[in-house]
């Protein structure tokens, strides 16, 4: 993964990846829409989206994050940011906490706005797929 797409959104990194094919976008998609209406809500957007944004820090898959491994993930990761997630301070994330902390914030509430252009509060496919897309052309441009 090239460094610039880390800082691509945190819903296309997590639900909606520039370097996935639109096979698995679409996959994704599906898989995001838990009561099969063939739009995203916020809610299953977050219950997809933060777990897949823990598990992409949690480098070494045990569960917890620490800041050696944001660090690792996103060089010059906010100890401050870290701080504020690790909520017992034992210096590791547990996806409880990031969960708790990410909803307390709203989720991927601003990532969701930027991709439901219509601002019905869902995503549909199509506004998914003119997301993907233009994560495809940026990816291109910063290469
Ligand atoms: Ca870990
Ligand atoms: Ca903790
Ligand atoms: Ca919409």
């Amino acid at each position: 993964m090239k460094s610039h797409a880390l800082h691509l959104s945190a819903l296309a990194a997590a639900l909606l990846s520039s370097c996935a094919s639109p096979e698995t976008d679409r996959d994704l998609f599906l898989q995001a829409d838990a009561n099969k209406d063939g739009k995203l809500s916020l809610t299953e957007v977050n219950k997809v989206g933060l777990p897949r944004l823990f598990n992409r820090f949690d480098l070494n898959g045990d569960g917890h994050v620490t800041l050696e491994e944001a660090r690792e993930v996103e060089p010059g990761f906010d100890s401050k940011v870290f701080a504020e997630r690790d909520l017992n301070g034992d210096g590791k994330v547990t996806y409880a906490e990031s969960e708790k902390v990410a909803l307390s914030k709203g989720g991927l509430k601003k990532q969701f706005a930027e991709v439901d252009t219509n601002g019905d509060g869902f995503i549909d496919q199509a506004e998914a797929e003119v997301h993907t897309a233009k994560l495809d052309q940026q990816s291109t441009a910063a290469q």
